[in-house]
């Protein structure tokens, strides 16, 4: 396997609205982060992910971008990027941004041409069809966001696709001039020197010609046989890649929702010649309730399950992305961990333990690092999320639902939920902002800030720090191998770690009261790596208390 940056690197993911606002208008914004950067060189991560800054009128908060080449107003200028760019490079952090080329902005200069007639030269750049009538639409397929996946157009008295808002039509990928169009993009980006791409649904951009109606899950058909994993979709990343990705030492990593080992050995196999890797979403998308919403966390065995079998079916094959949470999820330690003032911080080192002991690139999420929490949520009026705002709209107003039965599910697994502003210091609005931010802040800043974290040595934000250090200083936690212990146990995640003659044990208690552990034989009297509690671990009967997580060491 070889050995390359950004198998060997943490990447730090940054939306960039809720991260810092440097002018007062209570939005976040790139001289915000610029001003920042001393924060992150000193948590150590390598790699921004850069949530999107392009051009849009933020349906979907920059998901739906009207122009690829310029930067939102709200977040400042293509000079201020540039200086971005140039003072992370100068810290030795690289940038890789966020490309949203499954869909584009209706406002998008090719989207407005498009709909104008059906003989426009950009006609077919997105995915037109007649329906049944002007009220009925060419299938039953819903939206990610609510509602049917089609929008009528009086222009030209047909239906156009898209998958998630209905100001997000989604790219007609089997017209070559699109493509061309998104490969002169990405060329000009990497021209300027970003380190690479995230690529947002990159695994819905082939859909298949014919578009029957998809099975009936709640009010609307699923698209997803029709749209996910399509056709065309390898041999698109594949032109990707010869004509763009192969001529640049860049990251990519491809947003794969529903992807499974085999395939993503496909999109990011050591030879696929098409990405470096692929977020898997096994352990973040389990059904609930209803649909995604739910208030139930996963059991340890289903996630070590999971999370087992990405680390042995890729091992040597393909390269494993780790994440707990992102700007989609709700807080790793409220849904992961535990977020009762007794046990968060605790809980939220175990997590950080177990993962970045994994195999792969750690991903962490603004805040995270902070050990930051699921919101408060006290009414509809609180979320700024389309997808929240409209799931309360189709389940309780329109829908069935009782409140009181839907509003833990919802509060629990929003995205606003991580789109709360990051916890500065205990000043007003956390330091985020000297205006009003334009979602809440979380009201435990005062407890949970980077001010106060920063100067605590015992802190989370310490915590992450002492793991990417050791990141750097053990390879054995990049490349060994991994093999699951005590695999039906509900109550400790517990792992191997093999590189050369090294091996490390990785014990991580996911539960709220004591538990005991026999360290085995060959880890005895080996010395401790990192430890949540910093007892000694001198003995062969351990018992752990609450989330106690440790590392040996065995040389
Ligand atoms: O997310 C795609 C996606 O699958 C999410 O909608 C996810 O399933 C859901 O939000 C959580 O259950 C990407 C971006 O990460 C997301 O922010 C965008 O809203 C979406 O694509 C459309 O661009
Ligand atoms: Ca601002």
């Amino acid at each position: 396997m070889d050995k390359t940056w950004w198998k060997e690197a943490v990447v730090y993911q940054i939306y960039p609205r809720s991260f810092m606002d440097s002018n007062g208008d209570g939005i976040g914004d790139i001289q915000g982060i610029i001003s920042r950067l001393d924060y992150l060189k000193y948590l150590g991560i390598d790699v921004i992910w850069l949530s999107p800054v392009y051009q849009s009128p933020n349906d979907d908060n920059g998901y739906d971008i009207s122009d690829y080449q310029a930067i939102m107003d709200e977040f400042g200028t293509m000079e201020d990027f540039d200086e971005l760019l140039e003072k992370a490079h100068g810290r030795g952090i690289r940038i890789v941004m966020d490309l949203v080329v499954n869909h584009t902005s209706d406002e998008h200069k090719w989207f407005i041409e498009s709909r104008k007639s059906m003989n426009n030269p950009y006609r077919d750049y997105y995915i037109w069809r007649k329906g049944k009538d002007s009220q009925t639409p060419p299938n039953n397929w819903g939206a990610c966001f609510g509602g049917s996946a089609w929008q009528y157009d009086e222009e030209t008295a047909m239906y156009y696709l898209h998958l998630f808002s209905r100001k997000q039509p989604d790219l007609n990928w089997d017209n070559p001039n699109v493509r061309k169009e998104i490969f002169d993009m990405m060329t000009w980006w990497c021209d300027k020197g970003i380190d690479g791409f995230r690529m947002d649904v990159i695994s819905m951009i082939s859909k298949t010609s014919e578009m029957p109606d998809g099975e009936v899950n709640g009010l609307y058909g699923d698209f997803g046989p029709f749209c996910v994993h399509g056709p065309n979709v390898h041999k698109y990343l594949q032109e990707m890649n010869e004509k763009v990705l192969s001529k640049y030492d860049i990251m990519t990593v491809g947003e794969t929702a529903g992807v499974t080992p085999e395939q993503a050995k496909l999109y990011a196999g050591e030879n696929a010649h098409e990405l470096n890797m692929v977020f898997q979403f096994e352990h973040v998308e389990s059904d609930g309730k209803y649909g995604k919403w739910t208030d139930q966390k996963m059991p340890l065995t289903t996630l070590k399950k999971i999370m087992s079998h990405w680390q042995t079916e890729l091992y040597d094959k393909a390269w494993n992305s780790l994440f707990w949470d992102n700007h989609d999820q709700p807080r790793a330690v409220s849904r992961f961990g535990d977020d009762r003032p007794q046990y968060r911080e605790i809980s939220a080192k175990m997590l950080a333990t177990c993962l970045h002991m994994l195999q792969g690139t750690p991903y962490i999420y603004q805040g995270e690092e902070l050990g930051m929490t699921n919101y408060p949520f006290k009414n509809p009026g609180d979320f700024r999320d389309i997808e929240s705002i409209n799931a309360y709209q189709e389940w309780c107003v329109d829908g069935p639902i009782p409140h009181d039965a839907f509003w833990p599910c919802l509060t629990f697994k929003s995205r606003d939920n991580a789109r709360t502003p990051v916890q500065w210091d205990d000043s007003a609005q956390a330091g985020f902002t000297a205006g009003t931010p334009w979602i809440a802040v979380n009201p435990n800043y005062k407890e949970i800030n980077a001010k106060a974290e920063t100067a605590n040595p015992d802190s989370v934000f310490h915590y992450y720090k002492k793991l990417i250090a050791l990141r750097k200083q053990n390879p054995i936690m990049v490349y060994g191998k991994y093999e699951a212990l005590l695999e039906d146990c509900e109550e400790l995640f517990a792992y191997t770690r093999t590189y050369q003659n090294e091996k490390l044990l990785i014990v991580c208690s996911f539960c709220d009261h004591e538990t005991v552990f026999t360290i085995p034989e060959e880890f005895l009297d080996m010395p401790c790596l990192i430890s949540n509690t910093g007892q000694e671990y001198d003995r062969k009967e351990i018992t752990l208390e609450a989330y106690e997580a440790f590392v040996l060491h065995k040389k």
